[in-house]
């Protein structure tokens, strides 16, 4: 018997940049939960194998293509989408790139790039399915954040510059949103074992740094992070606004 307070069954979820990793395991979860589940990317090819991979597991799922920096993408094909599948009842601002080089060499056209899509994506995304919630005085947004909302490392300055606006704009979407029974919350990872991080877990000083710096001495595997997201898309989160739910093997509690 499972309380139907994190049933997801008649939901649509929007998952963006899902077509693996730690998108790819939330959208596989909030499907298993019942939700009708939307992939997202931007390689067509990529994200019609990740259909069907889950379409195979017996999840009711389709892909939408597009890229959440390109306004005029999301303009033509969320309404498609919604149109198609139902109107985007939980939001999951997954897509995210990573680009690592010192601040003194960084380019400015990737710094551009990573703010591109890992925040203004975001908000561009947010702002294009918040109507539909607005007017049916309801939704689910979660913001998927990083410990680099709260901390930083060497190398890594234009992701930890745009997380830390993905927190700030997870609380300022909360406080504009929450009377319209919209709730805005977030979900920071840890170091978890992706194709983004592979170059660092296959460094076996820094593999061995992470694993002595993290109180679960190990990485995170991306279905772990599904209970947290089942639940922020859920009826069980309906008085949980603002937050940021860090799955992280107790890294940001360690010295
Ligand atoms: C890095 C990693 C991190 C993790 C994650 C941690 O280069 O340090 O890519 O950014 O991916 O964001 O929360």
């Amino acid at each position: 018997m499972t309380n139907p307070l994190f049933d997801l069954t008649g939901r649509v979820a929007l998952v963006t940049g899902s077509y693996q990793g730690l998108g790819l395991a939330i959208a596989r979860g909030l499907g298993l939960a019942g939700a009708t589940v939307v992939l997202n990317g931007r390689n067509e090819e990529k994200l019609r194998r990740a259909v069907s991979a889950l379409a195979g597991d017996g999840l009711k799922v389709s892909g939408c293509c597009f890229d959440v920096s390109k306004a005029a993408q999301i303009q033509e094909k969320i309404p498609a989408l919604e149109s198609e599948v139902g109107p985007v009842d939980i939001l999951v601002n997954n897509a995210g790139i990573q680009r690592r080089s010192p601040l003194e060499q960084f380019e400015a056209s990737v710094w551009q790039e990573v703010l591109d899509i890992n925040l203004t994506g975001l908000f561009l995304v947010t702002q294009q399915v918040v109507h539909g919630m607005i007017a049916r005085k309801s939704g689910k947004i979660i913001n998927i954040c990083s410990l680099m909302c709260e901390m930083a490392r060497p190398t890594v300055g234009a992701y930890a510059a745009a997380k830390g606006g993905v927190k700030m704009l997870t609380r300022a979407m909360t406080v504009e949103w929450g009377k319209h029974n919209i709730q805005v919350n977030g979900i920071g990872p840890g170091y978890f074992a992706t194709e983004m991080n592979r170059p660092l877990k296959e460094d076996p000083n820094f593999d061995a740094w992470i694993r002595s710096r993290t109180p679960a001495g190990r990485w995170g595997e991306p279905p772990e992070l599904v209970g947290a997201a089942v639940f922020l898309a859920s009826r069980a989160s309906d008085f949980v606004n603002g937050q940021i739910i860090y799955v992280d093997g107790g890294i940001l509690a360690a010295l």
